[in-house]
Order: structure tokens, then C-alpha cells, then sequence
């Protein structure tokens, strides 16, 4: 990333790190009217930002801001996040910045490549983009996957939703070399169910290995994926919610949508159809896996004993 591209971090984040204290990353399309539904989404935000402080670590929430990319956001810079319209992914950084958009919110691919600019490691997330069902025809697979792949970041994530074609994920993370951890359980998650039923690559019990892994990974311009299950009381039964998927996958192909459009779309029907019960399952996890990530922030941060 060239200098004019290096964010503009808020004091608390810049201060964290000149210092070398835990910080978490936090993308902002899950907080945007694209993740989550107002006013769900600011108390996504509210649970995310206060797991993370509540372990002693400080949140950093990526996004464009009047042609800016930022790391860490005042009061009044997240409201007007909450009311974001503009996916950001890592392609689109330098698009943002060259037009100057007002807001622009970032999914996984921006934030892991912001988070690196800003010298972050650690960063919290839902879900991830993947490699899409029919991919081999329509050619989608998220820009997520590869921004994990290039940049030295540990995400942490629920898995990746059940509308996705799962095992060719995981099949692509492979191939591109990113470690796959799954957090104290044997499953890689999908998350709104703690299991897809695909075996994790490796399991891992301990925030120190989660930093060890990062250490020493054989390339190390890498990240690492890190899945934490949805909490067992907050899990959404697979039989109810696969039906419910279906007919979000089944609605987007009739309404011909295509591109960075198709997730937010898949989105919003799946709230529709569950009559917004989705909705506190993904606060659960999405609050769960910013306090995983600060553990392990804080881990990275603290020398070993
Ligand atoms: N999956 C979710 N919630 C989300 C997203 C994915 O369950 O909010 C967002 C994230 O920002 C992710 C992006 O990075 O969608 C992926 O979009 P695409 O599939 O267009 O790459
Ligand atoms: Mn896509």
C-alpha cells in the first residue's frame, strides 16, 4: 500500500499500538444497512467494540470516510458508518479514494489489508466471503479469500455462512496456503450452526498457539483464519435455517443478481425469511469472536512467560 493509501488511525488506536498493546481490527459492512438491519446493526457494533475492551484490548473499526481510509472511529464517524451504503473490498480501496466517497464501508478483503497498513494483526469478523455454490459456472468466489491469503493477519470468524459452497472453500484456502485453526472445537463452523459436518484442518485450545501458528507460518506474508463456533445457546438448528438458504440462494438467482450485490442480497432475504430471528444469533457470534480475537490480540501482545 503506498503512503497517501496508509489509513488515518484515531488516537486511541495510534496510541494502543505506538505503545504495544492488543488491538482488534473490526470491518464495517457487518455494521453497515449491507450486514445487519438498523438498529441491529449499531448494537452489533456496541457488543463488538465492548467485548473487545472488556478483554483490554482496543477496537479498531476500518472504513472510507470522505475519500479517507480510516483505522479506529470517533462517535460521530461511526454513525455515519451505520448508515453506510458503499461496499468497500480491497479492490475498491483506491476507487474510494480517487472519486472521494463520503462512506464506504469495508468487508473482510478491505479491512485485513488495512489492518496490515496500520501494523494490526488481529482482526474480528462474522463471517467470511467464499467460494460461492455454482462458481464454477458463474466464476464467484469472494475477494476475502485471497486478501486473507496476502495479508499477515489473524481473522477471526464464525466460519462462512451455509449458502456458500462450503467444501470448495476450504478447498481454496488450501490451496492458497492459509492456516485454518478452528477455536476449542473439530469443526469448521458455519455460522449460524457450530458444525458444516467438514472437519477443521486443526483444532486449537489455546490463544498462545494461535500466536505460534502466526509466528511461524512457512509464508509469512500469509494470515491465518481462525473459526470460533456460534455459542452453543445461540446456534440456529441447520434443519431450519438450510431451508431458509436455499430460498435466499433461489430468490437471487431469479432476480439476476450478479457481483459485489449477490451477499448483501443473500443478506437481507435470509433475515426476511426468519422474521429477523437470524438477527440476535448473529450479534452472538459476531460479539463472540471479537472477544476470542482480543484474547488472542492480547496474547501477541504480552510477552510469553
Ligand atoms: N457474510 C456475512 N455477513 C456479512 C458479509 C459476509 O454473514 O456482512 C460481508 C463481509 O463484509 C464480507 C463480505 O467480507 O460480505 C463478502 O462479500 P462478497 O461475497 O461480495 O465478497
Ligand atoms: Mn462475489
Amino acid at each position: 500500500m503506498s503512503e497517501s493509501a496508509k489509513p488515518i488511525l484515531s488516537d486511541d488506536v495510534a496510541q494502543a499500538l505506538t505503545e504495544g498493546r492488543a488491538v482488534v481490527a473490526l470491518e464495517s459492512t457487518i455494521f453497515s444497512t449491507l450486514g445487519l438491519p438498523a438498529p441491529a446493526n449499531a448494537d452489533a457494533l456496541e457488543l463488538c467494540k465492548q467485548a473487545v475492551l472488556d478483554q483490554g484490548a482496543t477496537p479498531a473499526v476500518a472504513a472510507i470516510l470522505d475519500g479517507r481510509p480510516h483505522v479506529g472511529l470517533s462517535s460521530d464517524e461511526e454513525k455515519r458508518v451505520l448508515q453506510g451504503t458503499r461496499k468497500v473490498a480491497e479492490r475498491d480501496l483506491s476507487v474510494a479514494q480517487a472519486q472521494g466517497w463520503d462512506v464506504g464501508v469495508t468487508t473482510v478483503s478491505a479491512t485485513v489489508a488495512l489492518a496490515h497498513a496500520a501494523g494490526i494483526s488481529v482482526f474480528a469478523t462474522g463471517g467470511i466471503g467464499g467460494v460461492h455454490r455454482g462458481s464454477e459456472l458463474s466464476g464467484d468466489i469472494s475477494a476475502d479469500l485471497d486478501a486473507i491469503a496476502n495479508h499477515p493477519v489473524i481473522t477471526v470468524c464464525a466460519g462462512a455462512k451455509a449458502f456458500l459452497d462450503l467444501p470448495r472453500t476450504l478447498e481454496y484456502l488450501e490451496t492458497v496456503g492459509v492456516p485454518v485453526l478452528g477455536w476449542q472445537h473439530d469443526w469448521f463452523p458455519a455460522f449460524y450452526t457450530r458444525s458444516s459436518g467438514l472437519p477443521i484442518p486443526h483444532r486449537v485450545d489455546d490463544e498462545r498457539v494461535v500466536c505460534d501458528v502466526l509466528r511461524l507460518r512457512a509464508r509469512p506474508a500469509t494470515g491465518v483464519l481462525l473459526t470460533v463456533p456460534i455459542p452453543v445457546d445461540d446456534e440456529i438448528p441447520e434443519s431450519r435455517i438450510n431451508a431458509v438458504l436455499t430460498a435466499a440462494l433461489d430468490s437471487s438467482a431469479r432476480a439476476g443478481v450478479t457481483g459485489p450485490a449477490v451477499t448483501p442480497y443473500v443478506l437481507e432475504r435470509i433475515e426476511k425469511e426468519t422474521d429477523g430471528q437470524s438477527v440476535p444469533a448473529n450479534l452472538a457470534l459476531a460479539r463472540n469472536n471479537a472477544a476470542i480475537a482480543a484474547r488472542v490480540a492480547v496474547a501477541l501482545a504480552s510477552p510469553a512467560v
